[in-house]
């Protein structure tokens, strides 16, 4: 279902909103414009109940293959917390295998008691489960997860979405959907209907497409898409086919796939996959988003597996090259591309791109870059390169919960920086106005989206 983006008026000239803001009162105003701005969370992995739930709940229904995570055992387990859990029960002692052999709730009590009991709760994903847990209401205290699991289970999940919505101050979910997963895919094609819920925008998520087209060829033939390894005009014809069905079958919003830090544009001549991988984004992907007016959002520096025991949470990060970023942006003036680079070595050169080209848009402070630290120095540098014409966040939740500390602690970040760039333009002698911060809290965290999609 496509994102409403009638622009909204800009926040009325009159009384209220000529009112000049007094230096001392800016944090105090833009703190208040951030925390009542509802936002348009442009990048989750969430799901509507549509899609299943493995999670014990209300309703009873449970579908273990479903792809709705929410829940105490989801949040414990989600891969940030894996990974740091393998930190301190090192892999010497717990093999990777056998944690892997635990069902969800053992590997949930194992995390908590090593990473929030038998330890300090100090990283960025341990803080955001006590912030969720306490603002659900819940003591952070607890020893053992019984009494989140009690609460969690008499909750209907549909209604929980509202609920958690409400809370982190959330007007839509864009989801992440990976037609190249099988369990994803076959849920659409079973039921069409399945991406309708209107809380939920979908993207279509094409990763294998790009990173290794002889793999995704073989999975498209069988889908009844006539594509063979080499890109003949009739394989690129059915190519394009394939992406114009989903993009009707989702409805989706932009098109989107993460790229490893080696991508380069041009491709390496040394490399025939990424060869191949040049043609398709050209000749494919970049004709298909223009002619159908959809960004294409390319998430640049994630080297997968690097820790394959680790399973999804053996990811690391690279340095990328944005100058490949520039050479697109440049070659393709009637695209619009989404970017979010993983490398904080990147983020000022990508800003510095971003000054160069209207058809790119920043967006968020991605996967390791997501914490405090770096979304406070990311946004400064933003601001100082690019006003307001960025957007500063995205959630990246995977499970529905993350949604409220995941925003309760970037609106916290983003309003200190805001507060900050505000004071230094009020020291020039340029008042600041209501309208002002208003207008600017709406554009980071709802307008610029919604303008770049209506472009
Ligand atoms: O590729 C992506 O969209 C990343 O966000 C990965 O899903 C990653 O595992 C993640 O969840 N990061 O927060
Ligand atoms: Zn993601």
């Amino acid at each position: 279902m496509p994102i409403d983006t009638t622009p909204k008026p800009t926040a009325r000239p009159g009384p209220l909103n000529d009112q000049r803001i007094d230096a001392a009162q800016i944090r105090q105003v833009v703190g208040r414009a951030v925390q009542s701005q509802k936002i348009l969370d442009m990048h989750t992995h969430l799901y509507p109940p549509g899609f299943g739930t493995p999670v014990a709940n209300k309703t009873g229904r449970i579908d273990p293959t479903g792809l709705m995570l929410w829940g105490v055992d989801e949040l414990i387990t989600y891969h940030y917390l894996v990974a740091e859990v393998f930190r301190v029960v090192p892999a010497t002692e717990l093999p990777y295998e056998t944690f892997w052999t635990w069902p969800k709730d053992r590997q949930a009590d194992h995390i908590w008691r090593h990473l929030f009991v038998e330890n300090t709760p100090l990283s960025e994903a341990c803080r955001g489960i006590l912030t969720t847990l306490t603002r659900l209401g819940l003591d952070p205290d607890e020893k053992s997860l019984s009494a989140y699991r009690f609460f969690f289970s008499r909750q209907d999940p549909s209604q929980f979405i509202d609920r958690i919505m409400e809370m982190s101050n959330v007007e839509a979910i864009v989801m992440t959907n990976a037609v190249f997963d099988d369990n994803e895919r076959a849920r659409w094609i079973k039921e069409p209907a399945i991406g309708s819920d209107p809380r939920f925008r979908a993207v279509l998520r094409i990763d294998p497409l790009v990173r290794n087209f002889p793999a995704a060829a073989e999975h498209l033939s069988q889908w009844g898409y006539s594509t063979g390894r080499k890109l003949t005009a009739a394989c690129r014809g059915e190519l394009i086919r394939f992406l114009n069905d989903w993009i009707d079958r989702q409805q989706a919003i932009y098109i989107a796939m993460s790229l490893p830090p080696e991508f380069t544009y041009p491709a390496a001549a040394s490399d025939p996959i990424a060869q191949i991988g040049e043609r398709i984004l050209q000749e494919v992907i970049l004709p298909v988003c223009r002619d159908r007016k959809l960004p294409l959002a390319m998430m640049i520096g994630s080297s997968l597996q690097t820790n394959p025991l680790l399973r999804d949470a053996g990811d690391t990060s690279g340095r990328a090259d944005v100058s490949s970023v520039a050479r697109l942006c440049r070659d393709f003036p009637a695209n619009k591309f989404l970017v979010t680079m993983l490398s904080r070595e990147n983020q000022h050169e990508l800003c510095v791109v971003a000054r160069k080209f209207g058809n790119l848009m920043p967006f968020g402070c991605w996967w390791f870059l997501n914490n405090p630290s770096l979304i406070d120095e990311i946004t400064r540098m933003r601001f100082e390169l690019l006003g307001r014409s960025f957007i500063p966040q995205h959630s990246d939740a995977r499970v529905l919960e993350q949604l409220i500390y995941k925003w309760e602690h970037s609106r916290e970040i983003i309003s200190t920086v805001l507060s900050d760039m505000y004071m230094r333009t009020a020291k020039t002698g340029r008042s600041i106005y209501l309208r002002d911060v208003q207008r600017d809290v709406e554009a980071i965290f709802a307008g610029n989206f919604k303008a770049f999609l209506a472009r």
